[in-house]
């Protein structure tokens, strides 16, 4: 009978090792090609939200681009019916159109109806009196101290010469991270934060939503956009309560400089040293847009040029989660009820 030959057991050892080399060597190419599947599907979704956002961007500058046309439309309205501009313009209502797949909210602000704080210095930087007692009356309507005008004055102005306790770069340098005062001026409101003229941040942040900062030291202030607080702080004796009402029992609230000056809530009121103007230069922008799951935000600040109503787009913010975007906090009619496309006839 034949025996059948046993497997001599240094053979079989041998064999063992190769297959546990060979199950290691498929373990690891298992694990390679399943490190880039995920890393491939990671980068098909990266691309995807970057395409995504791209053209939820592209969103918010179609967007901004249609604010432009309706503020050029408007100056041309105006231009033929011998108008200003008020706060019952269809550029000053917020409003939303719904693209293929997409979603775009705008709201136009004037900023022609906001205290500019660059108007506090003159193009020497040196602090403007008419401009300060304005401030400073504004504070008063807001039940601020006025005290922070100074401190205001001190981040603007050339001088390194303290006006109050909470100025210049002898105040910012004994700070735990020590900085200096801008000493020119603000490019955004945002510095109100840094120059720290306020106690209480809760002022800070109330002043943010009356004030403004433009690349213009004299700008002007518009009768029919400007609220309440700051009509009040135009003259000591002003009834601005009056003022708000008739502007809005107007038509096209005060037409032009005269019909404001002239009429019965502004009689015997001295407004001259005042620079004031029924058509506003300076507006703010704001746009939300969602494409699919991506949302861009935009913040644009464009200027009109009041002789041939030419938009220029003087700069963009891209931020999220501004506490100030009007948007936010807003219920906004429907695409139907909007600005139609017309808008974009005659646009510059
Ligand atoms: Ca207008
Ligand atoms: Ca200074």
């Amino acid at each position: 009978m034949r025996r059948e030959r046993s497997i001599p057991n240094h053979l079989k050892r041998q064999t063992g090792v190769a297959l546990i080399a060979m199950l290691l060597v498929f373990g690891l190419v298992v694990i390679l090609v399943s490190g880039a599947i995920t890393r491939t599907s990671l980068d098909i979704k990266k691309t995807g939200y970057h395409l995504q956002y791209s053209q939820a961007y592209q969103y918010a500058l179609g967007a901004e681009a249609l604010a432009r046309a309706l503020l050029h439309n408007d100056w041309q309205e105006d231009q033929k019916q011998k108008r200003g501009d008020h706060l019952k313009e269809s550029w000053a209502q917020p409003f939303q159109f719904e693209p293929e797949g997409g979603l775009m909210r705008v709201q136009i602000r004037d900023l022609n109806g906001r205290f500019n704080l660059n108007t506090l210095i003159d193009q020497h930087g040196k602090a403007v009196e008419t401009s300060t007692k304005h401030f400073e009356r504004l504070l008063q309507q807001l039940d601020m101290p006025i005290q922070p005008a100074l401190s205001i004055i001190d981040w603007l102005d050339k001088d390194n010469q303290p006006r109050s306790s909470r100025g210049e770069d002898v105040f910012y340098q004994s700070s735990e991270n020590a900085y200096r005062s801008a000493d020119r001026p603000m490019v955004h409101p945002s510095e109100l934060v840094a120059l720290q003229a306020f106690d209480d941040i809760d002022h800070t942040q109330q002043l943010r939503h009356k004030i403004t900062v433009l690349p213009d030291i004299k700008t002007s202030i518009n009768p029919n956009t400007a609220d309440r607080a700051l009509l009040a702080s135009l003259h000591k004796d002003i009834q601005a309560d009056d003022i708000v009402q008739v502007r809005s029992e107007l038509e096209n609230a005060f037409t032009s400089n005269q019909a404001f000056l002239e009429h019965s809530v502004t009689a015997g009121i001295d407004l001259s040293l005042l620079n004031l103007d029924v058509r506003s230069h300076y507006f703010e922008v704001w746009v939300i847009a969602q494409f699919n799951d991506q949302i861009a935000y935009l913040r644009s600040l464009v200027y009109r040029a009041p002789d041939t109503g030419i938009i220029t787009t003087l700069y963009r913010d891209q931020s999220r989660n501004d506490r100030y975007n009007p948007l936010l906090n807003l219920s906004i009619h429907s695409p139907s009820s909007s600005p139609s496309v017309s808008l974009f006839k005659g646009n510059p």
